[in-house]
């Protein structure tokens, strides 16, 4: 058991009020590739300024090279099951301490894994609507139109369709749910996210405790307050939240 497991779990032992954000670094052990991680969407894409994918003014102009992405993407997702980490935060909900989760991923795991109060700050693949008409449509039947074709169509209007992710040029979600949801936390648990992308990046500086980063590569630390962070940890999260949970265990039992 390492010295870090031990003081991350006293931490949360002690913590009332627990928020998490978490990344794409969440899903990678569930078989989703992340963005920037040495197997990421990004590292790998052989294509020029890979953020294209997300940018919604080239999604208007073509949005065949986001979904030629989100084809593979979608059928990660719907293989993928719930980590380790997401059940122990789950596991935090229950017990009360855990108050919310911000995520940034697309892929529903915390649902699936049974947490409930989530913010999908950049949205999610489960709803998709007409970019026309407005008319929705489910995960399901977007897997069934891209079957036929590489853009799906509405069925209304013939506009294109488009999944309610947040692309580049687009506000945020639950913005003010989240800045509450940090404000009130006295710990913020940052899970394998770069902190790259802003405002998420932003949110754990609002804390009035500490933060602990847990994650494997890089992290940009431009908006993580020094004296507010307890823990930066370069781990894998399935491996160190394993520790956490025996440490985690042995607390309570006194
Ligand atoms: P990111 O910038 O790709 O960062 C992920 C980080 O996680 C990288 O630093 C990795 O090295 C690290 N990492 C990968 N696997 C692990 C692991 N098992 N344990 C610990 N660390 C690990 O992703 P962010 O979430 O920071 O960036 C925000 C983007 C990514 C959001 O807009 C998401 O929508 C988007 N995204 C989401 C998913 C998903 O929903 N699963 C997948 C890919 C990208």
């Amino acid at each position: 058991m390492s010295e870090v497991a031990k003081k991350c779990a006293e931490l949360i032992y002690k913590s009332n009020s627990i928020a998490v954000l978490s990344g794409a670094g969440m899903s990678t052990n569930a078989g989703i590739p992340d963005f920037r991680g040495p197997n990421g969407i990004y590292t790998k894409a052989n294509i020029k300024n890979p953020e294209r994918i997300f940018d919604l003014d080239y999604f208007y102009r073509d949005p065949s090279l986001f979904y030629k992405f989100h084809k593979k993407f979608l059928e990660y997702i719907t293989k993928a099951e719930p980590t380790f980490t997401h059940k122990f935060l789950v596991q935090l909900e229950k017990e009360g301490k855990l108050k919310g989760i911000v995520t940034q991923n697309i892929d529903s795991l915390h649902q699936k894994a049974g947490s409930e109060k989530i913010y999908e700050i950049h949205g999610g693949c489960w709803k998709n609507y007409c970019t026309k008409c407005k008319k929705e449509y489910s995960q399901e039947e977007i897997l069934e139109k891209m079957n036929i074709e590489i853009i799906p169509k509405c069925d209304n209007c013939g506009g294109v369709i488009k999944p309610d992710i947040v692309f580049f040029g687009e506000p945020v979600k639950y913005l003010t749910e989240s800045e509450v949801l940090m404000k009130n936390s006295d710990l913020v648990l940052v899970l394998g996210s770069s902190l790259a992308v802003i405002p998420a990046a932003m949110l754990p500086s609002l804390t009035r405790g500490k933060i602990i980063v847990v994650n494997k590569g890089e992290v940009s630390e431009w908006y993580l307050p020094p004296e507010k962070v307890a823990l930066i940890v370069n781990e894998e999260l399935d491996n160190f939240f394993t520790q956490v949970a025996k440490e985690y265990e042995t607390l309570k039992e006194g």
